[in-house]
């Protein structure tokens, strides 16, 4: 069976639209003007094919399709959120192909066995709210959900993740947990180069890796830039670099899985001619070894808190995100891996870089993903692109991955 590929593109233009960036680039942010013009479309389109819609607590958009049985659902999807100046296929295309499934069963009058729940995760980026795969985590209760309502917006911390719901409206009724799920699929691009340099059409992903969000905040004394002699400064901006340079070096030591980013850094008051007073700046670090994982973030407290004492300055330290490394099931993996091959497509089995909402999901019911190749492996940029015949060729394993699925 194959998806209606012209409904499914245009489908995936109409969302770009919204938020839209440059030539092909999509910036929105969850719980955002643009998040909500999204979610009301997919909530049109969701009534529009006679889904049952609920929204959860933290703004989980469940779309139910009914099967003949009376069980928990075959779930399928992603997040319509993105990052700062991101694409447009990171999340929406697991949420706009799982729509495309709906639509297709639709159009041939299958009834499934089991029914299909369509779900689009609230604020799975995390980039002006921690912690990241935030509406997953809730579905999941992995978490305190007051702690996740309470989550301060990093641009401005008069916003909670629960003010901004009901701005929008999508603080919904449904308590996370209530919504039984058989199994979750969810297609994503894969945002790395591996498929795309192997020529192979199709990832069957069986783990993600595991990661931490840690935010650093340096404090030294600001001062004149021209009158203070060095060895009397209290220099935060230069301690801060001093950390960035241990940090990006721990990562390129010779055969280590540790991947670490600084990616943001702030000085205050930021100015030209005056010695930096504090500097705060985040570190993203992921490894598939939960161990290498572990001793990574003790060694960069470690250095950090002997530099900022060699220095005379103060620390502050946020653990913001943690999650182990999560293996999917084999099962599923090996379905995904079986349908494509039904299809004539190429695929490998293999680990996911990026988080995803399937590692929270994968703690609930049986989970796996389908990867499709990203150009020159770009993602979480404007120039982020999947070809047409890629995400045709994932929305078709999606479909008869989900469909064999609702039989099982
Ligand atoms: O950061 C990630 O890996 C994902 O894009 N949220
Ligand atoms: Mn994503
Ligand atoms: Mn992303």
């Amino acid at each position: 069976m194959k998806i209606n590929t012209k409904r499914l593109h245009e489908n995936i233009q109409r969302y770009a639209q919204i938020g839209n960036v440059g030539e092909i680039g999509v910036e929105r942010i969850a719980l955002s003007d643009e998040d909500k013009a999204a979610r009301d479309l997919l909530k049109s389109q969701m009534l529009q094919a006679g889904l049952e819609v609920h929204v959860d607590e933290v703004g989980n958009m469940i779309g139910l399709r009914k099967g003949k049985k009376d069980v928990p659902a075959v779930a399928i999807g992603s997040h319509l959120d993105t990052v700062y100046q991101g694409g447009r296929y990171d999340g929406a295309l697991g949420v706009l192909a799982g729509l495309e499934v709906i639509e297709t069963l639709d159009d041939q009058s299958i009834e499934t066995e089991k029914p299909i729940a369509l779900i689009n995760f609230t604020n799975e980026e995390g980039v002006n709210y921690a912690p990241d795969m935030m509406g997953s985590h809730a579905f999941a209760q992995l978490g305190d959900l007051n702690e996740i309502l309470s989550s301060l917006s990093y641009d401005d911390p008069t916003k909670t993740v629960d003010s901004e719901l009901r701005r929008i409206g999508y603080k919904g009724e449904m308590k996370c947990g209530a919504f039984g799920v058989d199994s979750f699929l969810e297609l994503h691009i894969e945002q790395g180069p591996v498929l795309e340099l192997e020529e192979i059409d199709i990832g069957a992903v069986e783990m993600v890796q595991g990661i931490f969000w840690t935010r650093y905040k340096i404090t030294g004394q600001a001062n004149h830039a021209g009158t203070t002699p060095i060895h009397l400064r209290k220099d935060a901006g230069y301690a801060a670099s001093e950390a960035v340079k241990f940090i990006g070096d721990l990562s390129r030591k010779e055969g280590t899985k540790l991947l670490t980013t600084v990616g943001t850094i702030a000085f205050e008051p930021n100015a030209i001619n005056i010695v930096p007073q504090t500097a705060t700046f985040t570190v993203d670090a992921r490894c598939v070894d939960a161990e290498v994982l572990k001793q990574s973030q003790n060694e960069i407290d470690e250095f950090i808190e002997d530099m900022v004492k060699k220095h005379g300055l103060r620390l502050e330290r946020e653990e913001m995100v943690r999650f182990d490394p999560v293996q999917l099931d084999v099962r599923v993996a090996g379905l995904i891996e079986k349908e494509a091959k039904n299809l004539n497509l190429s695929v490998k089995r293999m680990p996911s870089g990026a988080g995803h909402d399937a590692q929270m999901m994968a703690s609930i019911c049986p989970t796996a993903m389908i990867f499709v190749p990203s150009v020159n492996g770009i993602s979480h940029n404007i120039n982020e692109y999947t070809k047409d015949l890629d995400v045709e060729n994932g929305a078709n394993v999606l479909l008869n991955a989900a469909l064999t699925l609702t039989k099982a």
